[in-house]
This record gives structure tokens, sequence and C-alpha cells, in this order.
């Protein structure tokens, strides 16, 4: 594996999405990698509980813009669910996922923040649902986990405005648990991944399970977003977004 590292040290795992150029944007073959080292990571024995992180300044700056680029509608729906696949790998694995933020975490990175069972974030760190800036909108599962962790206000103002949060704010929304120092980050990830570890396994994963029912209304809220999110991709207002972006300019929407 190239894009997406894996460490295991005695209980807890630790997976680095390693893109740094692109800014650990989620293309499909890292996403490959990423869904090979979660299911690594969730069959094995010893392992408990696991980070995600991403190296250089960036946790994830999202799915990669570049390929969304070429995607149909069709196209937009599959890879749409293919993310929301891998994401719900996580968020119904039997190890406890903590996603230690290091840097941004926009789109489909806020999204894969999202699917971990809790968020520890550097000081650095800028959250976001930037998509309508292209032109299109969420699809790998904000839609649902972000009204289902932070209620429906935040989700709407975060996922219609675009609008990036520091990490301050998004420990005020209750989108992150703690923030810490950035040189900390890693240590104090890897101790809360440690204490949960001492804890008895068949109580973290039936606890992870129940918890997990509160919220569990089926697969439908996410089938409709990769629909939606896929008549977004077919759209020209993407065509101009996208284009606006690598000529970093504005975009003029059509009306
Ligand atoms: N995709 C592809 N390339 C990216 C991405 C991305 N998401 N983000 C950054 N990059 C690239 C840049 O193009 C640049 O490449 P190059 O050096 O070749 O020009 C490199 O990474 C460094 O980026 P910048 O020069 O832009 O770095 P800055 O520090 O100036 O800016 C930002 C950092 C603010 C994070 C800026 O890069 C940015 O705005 N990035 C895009 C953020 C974004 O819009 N993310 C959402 C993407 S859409 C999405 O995630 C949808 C999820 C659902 C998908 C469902 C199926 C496909």
């Amino acid at each position: 594996m190239n894009f997406v590292l894996l460490e295991k040290r005695d209980k807890i795992a630790i997976i680095r999405i390693n893109r740094p150029d692109k800014l650990n944007a989620l293309s499909p073959e890292v996403l490959d990698e990423l869904e090979k080292a979660v299911k690594e990571v969730s069959e094995d024995k010893e392992i408990l509980s696991a980070i995600i992180t991403g190296t250089g300044k960036a946790f994830v700056a999202g799915a990669d813009i570049g390929y969304i680029k070429t995607l149909d509608e069709e196209g937009g729906y599959r890879m749409a669910l293919k993310g929301q696949e891998v994401f719900s790998a996580i968020e119904n694995s039997p190890k406890v996922f903590i996603a230690a933020v290091n840097g941004y975490a926009l789109g489909g990175g806020c999204e894969l923040a999202l699917a971990c069972d809790f968020i520890i974030a550097s000081e650095n760190a800028v959250f976001g649902q930037p998509e309508v800036n292209l032109g299109i909108m969420p699809g790998w599962g904000a839609t649902q986990r972000l009204v289902r962790k932070v209620g429906m206000n935040w989700a709407k103002y975060l996922i219609l405005t675009g609008e990036r949060i520091d990490a301050k704010t998004a420990y005020h929304i209750g989108l992150v648990q703690k923030v810490v120092n950035h040189d900390n980050l890693m240590d104090e990830a890897i101790n809360i991944a440690n204490l949960v570890a001492e804890k008895g396994p068949l109580a973290l994963r039936l606890s992870k399970e129940a918890i997990n029912k509160a919220f569990d209304l089926g697969d439908f809220g996410f089938r409709y977003e990769a629909l939606l999110f896929g008549k977004t991709v077919g759209s020209k207002d993407k065509e101009e977004g996208i284009n606006a972006f690598f000529e970093k300019r504005k975009p003029n929407f059509f009306k």
C-alpha cells in the first residue's frame, strides 16, 4: 500500500492517509487502500482501537476533485455508494475508530472523520463541507451523519454555506470531542486509543453496536444522498464549479 499506511502497536492501529502532495484527497486508489486497511484492522483479534490521521498539513481535503470532474451522473452515484460502503465499514467496525484531525478535513475528509467514533483535533484543524462551492453536494454521508452528530441546524449551516470552521468552533458544536496542541495530537490520540484498548473487548464492541442502534434508521437516507449526489455530478454547475476551482476563480453557476 502506498497511499495508506497501516501501523500496529500492541492493541492499537494507526492508519495514515498518505498523499500529502494532493492534501490526501481520496482518489479511487486511496479509497481502495483505506478499505483494505479498515478490513484488516476490523478482523485483527489483537487490535481494539484504531486512529485515522493524515500525512502533512491535511487530514483529508476531500474526494479527488480531478476525478469527480471525469464522472457523469451514474459514475457519481456509483462512487458515492463506494465511499459510503467504506465509511460504513468504519462506523460498523467492532473496533473503536478515532479520527486524529491534523489539518484540513473538508468534504469527503470531514465525512471520513464523521464515520469515526469520535474526533480529536489539532488546534490547526479546519472542518467543512465545501461541495456546494463546486456545484455539487456531499455524497459520502454528511447529509446523514452530520445531522445525527451535530443536529440539523449546524448540518444545514455547514452544508449550505460551505463555510469552513476552525477546531474551536468544531468543539463548540460537538463535532470534535477534544482540541489539543498541534505537536501533541498523535500522543494524545494514542493515549486515548490505549485507554480504550484497556477495556473489555466484548463491552466495547457491544456498547458501540448499541449506540449505533440509536440512529439506525436504515440505509434510505444514504442511498438517497448518493442518488442526488449523482445528479449534481451530472450537472453543468459541476463543470463550472470544478473548472473554477482549478482556474482559481469564482464560479458562474447557471440559474
Ligand atoms: N482533490 C484533488 N486535489 C486537491 C484537493 C482535492 N479535494 N484538495 C487539494 N488538492 C490539490 C490542489 O489542486 C493542489 O494540487 P497542485 O499542487 O497539483 O496544484 C494541492 O492539492 C495543494 O492544494 P492547494 O495549492 O489548493 O493548497 P492551499 O493550501 O492553497 O489550499 C485548500 C488548501 C483550502 C484545502 C484547497 O486545496 C481546497 O480548497 N481544496 C479543495 C477542498 C474541497 O473542495 N473539498 C471537497 C471536495 S468534493 C468532496 O469531497 C465530495 C465528497 C463526496 C464524493 C462522492 C463521490 C466522488
